[in-house]
C-alpha cells in the first residue's frame, strides 16, 4: 500500500486541528510511519508489523561504513553482536558485495539509500557511506514506536548540505552541547555544522589569527571526531575582516591557521566577511585571498571539502544597487567556492524570486544561512515555534540550507528538527508535523507541556529586523472574540472564557511538570526563566478572568481581592524580568507577547477601568507598556524597541554595521520632561566621533547642543541636571558613517514619589 501526503503547510487548516488537541488535552504521540521525520521521498508499506529479530546476522560488516555499522550495532541492537545462527541484516555501499544485489533499487543520488524490512531480512544499502548511515537511522526511527513495520524504502536528501551555522552573537555554546548537537545532526540527517560563535575570539577579531589554547583545541579535536561518528562535515570558520589587511602575511597568517586546524582534524572550512565595515568589506580583495586559499590550501589537500564564504553583502536589502560587490564576487570566485545568503534580508524566509535574485550575480546556487532561530537581537525571547515560510520547490536552486540558532543550544532543536526536516524533503514538508515530532524527540515524557510553552512561546516582539512569527494559534480566535466583546461592552460569550481558563490552568500545570523534568536537565535550565515567567503570566490570566466575572455579577470585594492579586503578579514578573537573563543587550524574559500578554493586559485595563467609573475610584491599570518613544530615519535604528530600566532607557542595541546617511538622526522622546543624568553612546570604535551632534530639548523644537567626552568607545555627557524630555543625535558629516550601535543609553532623575 502506498500513501499520497498533503503535507502543505496550511496554518489555517491546521491551527484548528491543534486549537480541538490543545483544548481537549489529547495530544498523541504521532509515531506512524507517515509521521517519520525527515519524511522519506518514497516507501511502501506493507500489511504486516515485525518485532526487531532478538538475534541478527550481519552481512557487509567489514566493507560497509563502520560508522553506520556502530550505529546499528549499538543504536538499534544495543550492543548486542551479531549471530550466524540470527536473521541476516544486510549492510553497506553499493558496490559492496553484502548489497550488490539490491544495487538497481538504491536512488543514485548523493547520500540516498534503499531500506527494506521484511520478515526474512534487513537491507541497509546506501549508495554512499552516508547513505548507508541514513539506512540505519530511518531503520532507527520507525522503531520508535516499538514496533517495526514491513516497509520497503527508497531515500535521499533534496538538498545536498543540510545543518546548523553556529553564527550567532552572544555566549557560545558549551562543549557538551555541541557533542549533544552532534548526536542529533546524525539523528535528524543533518550532514553540516558549521562552527562561527561571533564571540569566539579565535574565530574572529581579535585572535583570529593565533592558534587555539591548549584546552579548546583539544576540544575542538573532539568535536571534529563526533562529527565523523555522525557523519557531519565539521566545517570551521573564520571571521578576519574586521582588521585583515590585504597582504602576504595576513595571507599566511590566515592559512596557518586552517593548517592548525587540519591538524585538530577538519577537513571542511568557512571564510566569514559578515557584519564588518572598512578595507575588509573590498570584493575583488575577498576573492583574491579565498582562491587563493581554493589553491593553495583546499585544492593541495585531498580530503578538504569546497570552500564556503559568507559575504559582506550577504542579503538583498543590504545590496547597493550601483556597486558591484555581488556581481564581483560572481565573475572572481573560483566556482567551487560556495557563498551564502540569508534572503531578501537579514532575517527572512526564503523565496523563488529571491532565489533566482542572487543565483544570477553569483553565478551559482546560493548557500542558504537561515537566521531562524538566532534570537541574538531578541535576547529576552525564546524561540519555540514551527518552522515556516520557506518556499518548498526551490531546493535545486540551492545548494545549502543550515540554520543560525539561538545560544540556548537545547531548546533551538525545535527548529533545528524541523530544519533537517524541510531540507530532506521540501516539497512533503509538513510544518506542524515536524514540529510536534521535534518535541515529542526532544522530551518525550513531557511533550505535551513542551508543546503548551513552545506555542506561547514563538513570536520575537518588536525588532529591528522587523521578522514576526505567529503565536498562540491554538487560542488566538479565541482571545481575540472575548476581547472584542469585552471591549465593545458586549456579554463575553462564557464557552470562550471557560476557554481560556482551561488554557491558563493547561499552562500553569505544564511550567510546574518541566520545571521538575529530569529527563533533559539542560534544556530546563536553559528555558527555566521562561519557564518562571509562564506560570507567572498564566495565573495572572486566570485571576483576571476571574476578575472580569466577579465585575460582572457585582461581587466587588471579590474583584477587589482579585485586584490585589493581580499587581502581585505583575510585581512578580516584574522581577523576574529584572533579574533573569540580564544580558547587556535585550534583558529580561518574555513571554506570550504576541497574544497571550496583550489579551490579559487588555481585559485587565478594561475591567479596571469599568470599576474606577462604576466607583469612582482611581485603582493603577498600568501595565508594562513603555512610555517613552525612539524616532529615527535612520533605516537601521528606527524599529528597535526600547528598553526600560529604573531611571535609565535604553536603544535595544544592533549586531550589524549601521549605515547612518549625512543629516539623519535618532531621537529619544521621554514621556515628560526629567533632569538629566546621563548620556552614554558606544558605536564600537575607537577612533573620535567627530561627525556627530548630540542635542537636548525640552519642547521637540528648541534644541541644545551639549558636549561629550570620549573614553575608548563610550561618549558620555553629564546633564547636569538640566531639565530636558528629547535627546538626538546627529551625523551632521557630509558623509555615510558605518558604525555599531552597541549602546545608547540616556538615563535621568526619577521624580520623588507625591
Ligand atoms: C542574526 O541576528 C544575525 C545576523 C547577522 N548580523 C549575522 N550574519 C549573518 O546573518 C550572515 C549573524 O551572525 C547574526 O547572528
Amino acid at each position: 500500500m502506498s500513501y499520497a501526503f498533503n503535507t502543505s503547510f496550511d496554518m489555517k487548516k491546521n491551527v484548528c486541528l491543534l486549537a480541538v488537541c490543545f483544548v481537549c488535552h489529547l495530544i498523541v504521540s504521532a509515531q506512524n510511519v507517515d509521521d517519520l521525520q525527515p519524511l522519506p521521498q518514497e516507501y511502501t508499506l506493507k500489511e504486516s508489523v515485525l518485532k526487531l529479530p532478538v538475534s541478527y546476522r550481519l552481512e557487509g560488516k567489514q566493507d560497509a561504513n563502520p560508522h553506520a555499522v556502530e550505529a546499528l550495532v549499538n543504536g538499534i541492537f544495543s550492543g548486542k553482536q551479531p549471530d550466524e545462527a540470527g536473521m541476516p541484516v544486510y549492510i553497506g555501499e553499493r558496490n559492496d558485495k553484502s548489497v550488490r544485489k539490491y544495487r538497481k533499487l538504491i536512488p543514485s543520488h548523493d547520500e540516498g539509500y534503499y531500506l527494506s524490512v521484511s520478515s526474512q531480512r534487513i537491507v541497509l544499502a546506501g549508495h554512499d557511506e552516508r547513505g548507508t548511515f541514513y539506512a540505519v537511522q530511518t531503520l532507527r526511527r520507525l522503531l520508535d514506536s516499538g514496533q517495526l513495520p514491513e516497509i520497503e524504502v527508497k531515500d535521499y536528501p533534496s538538498v545536498r548540505y543540510r545543518g546548523v551555522v553556529e553564527g550567532f552573537y552572544g555566549t557560545p555554546w558549551s562543549h557538551e552541547a555541541r557533542l549533544r548537537q552532534l548526536d542529533f545532526y546524525g539523528e535528524t540527517k543533518l550532514n553540516t555544522y558549521i562552527y562561527g560563535p561571533k564571540d569566539d575570539p579565535y574565530h574572529s577579531s581579535p585572535h583570529w589569527r593565533l592558534p587555539y589554547p591548549e584546552k579548546e583545541a583539544a576540544q575542538l579535536k573532539e568535536l571534529v571526531a563526533a562529527a565523523g561518528k555522525n557523519e557531519v562535515d565539521f566545517v570551521w570558520a573564520i571571521h578576519p575582516g574586521k582588521d585583515i589587511k590585504w597582504n602576504q602575511e595576513d595571507r599566511d597568517l590566515l592559512l596557518a591557521k586552517f593548517e592548525d586546524m587540519y591538524r585538530l582534524g577538519v577537513r571542511s572550512f568557512a571564510v566569514f566577511f559578515d557584519d564588518i565595515s572598512g578595507e575588509g568589506t573590498n570584493p575583488d580583495k575577498q576573492a583574491e585571498l579565498l582562491n587563493y586559499i581554493d589553491e593553495h590550501f583546499v585544492r593541495t589537500k585531498q580530503d578538504v571539502t569546497p570552500l564556503i564564504m559568507c559575504p559582506t553583502e550577504y542579503n538583498k536589502s543590504w545590496s547597493n544597487p550601483k556597486g558591484n560587490y555581488l556581481t564581483t564576487l560572481g565573475e572572481k570566485l573560483n566556482p567551487s567556492i560556495q557563498i551564502m545568503w540569508t534572503g531578501d534580508r537579514v532575517i527572512s524566509n526564503i523565496t523563488a524570486d529571491g532565489l533566482a535574485w542572487i543565483n544570477s550575480r553569483i553565478r551559482r546556487p546560493a548557500y542558504i544561512w537561515w537566521n531562524f532561530p538566532v534570537s541574538d537581537y531578541v535576547r529576552d525571547h525564546l524561540l519555540l515555534g514551527p518552522v515556516y515560510g520557506n518556499d518548498t520547490t526551490i531546493a535545486d536552486g540551492l545548494s545549502g540550507f543550515v540554520a543560525n540558532p539561538m545560544e540556548h543550544a537545547e531548546a533551538s532543536k525545535i527548529a533545528i528538527y524541523s530544519v533537517a526536516s524541510y531540507a530532506w524533503n521540501p516539497v512533503k514538508y509538513d510544518a506542524w508535523k515536524a514540529w510536534r515530532q521535534a518535541i515529542h524527540t526532544i522530551l518525550p515524557g513531557a511533550s505535551d507541556e513542551l508543546a503548551c510553552l513552545a506555542i506561547h512561546s514563538s513570536d520575537l516582539g518588536v525588532n529591528g529586523h522587523g521578522f514576526r512569527r505567529d503565536e498562540s494559534q491554538n487560542i488566538q480566535p479565541v482571545a481575540e472574540r472575548f476581547l472584542a466583546k469585552y471591549k465593545s461592552g458586549d456579554r463575553y460569550d462564557e464557552a470562550d472564557r471557560q476557554l481560556l481558563l482551561r488554557t491558563f490552568e493547561r499552562m500553569q500545570e505544564s511550567s510546574d511538570i518541566l520545571l521538575t523534568n529530569k529527563e533533559n536537565e539542560a534544556l530546563v535550565s536553559e528555558i527555566k526563566p521562561w519557564l518562571l515567567q509562564f506560570k507567572l503570566l498564566a495565573e495572572t490570566g486566570e485571576e483576571v478572568m476571574k476578575m472580569v466575572e466577579y465585575l460582572s455579577q457585582d461581587s466587588l470585594s471579590c474583584f477587589l481581592r482579585k485586584y490585589r492579586h493581580i499587581r502581585a503578579l505583575q510585581q512578580r514578573m516584574f522581577y523576574v524580568d529584572q533579574t533573569f537573563n540580564q544580558n547587556p543587550y535585550q534583558p529580561g524574559v518574555k513571554i506570550g507577547t504576541k497574544v497571550i500578554k496583550p489579551l490579559i493586559d487588555q481585559t485587565f485595563v478594561e475591567a479596571v477601568g469599568r470599576y474606577n467609573k462604576q466607583s469612582g475610584e482611581k485603582l493603577e491599570m498600568v501595565t508594562d507598556y513603555i512610555p517613552h518613544k525612539l524616532h529615527s530615519n535612520v533605516e537601521q535604528i528606527k524599529n528597535l524597541p526600547l528598553q526600560v530600566k529604573a531611571n535609565r532607557v535604553m536603544i535595544s542595541p544592533a549586531n550589524e554595521v549601521i549605515r547612518w546617511n549625512s543629516g539623519k538622526y535618532v531621537e529619544i522622546e521621554l514621556d515628560q520632561s526629567y533632569l538629566g543624568e546621563k548620556v552614554q553612546i558606544d558605536f564600537g570604535v575607537e577612533t573620535k566621533c567627530m561627525w556627530g551632534r548630540l542635542e537636548v530639548s525640552i519642547d521637540g523644537n528648541e534644541w541644545k547642543q551639549v558636549d561629550f567626552v570620549q573614553r575608548g568607545r563610550t561618549l558620555t555627557t553629564d546633564l547636569q541636571k538640566i531639565p530636558f524630555r528629547f535627546v538626538r543625535f546627529t551625523n551632521i558629516s557630509d558623509q555615510e558613517q558605518q558604525v555599531y550601535l552597541r549602546q545608547f543609553i540616556v538615563s535621568y532623575v526619577l521624580p520623588k514619589d507625591e
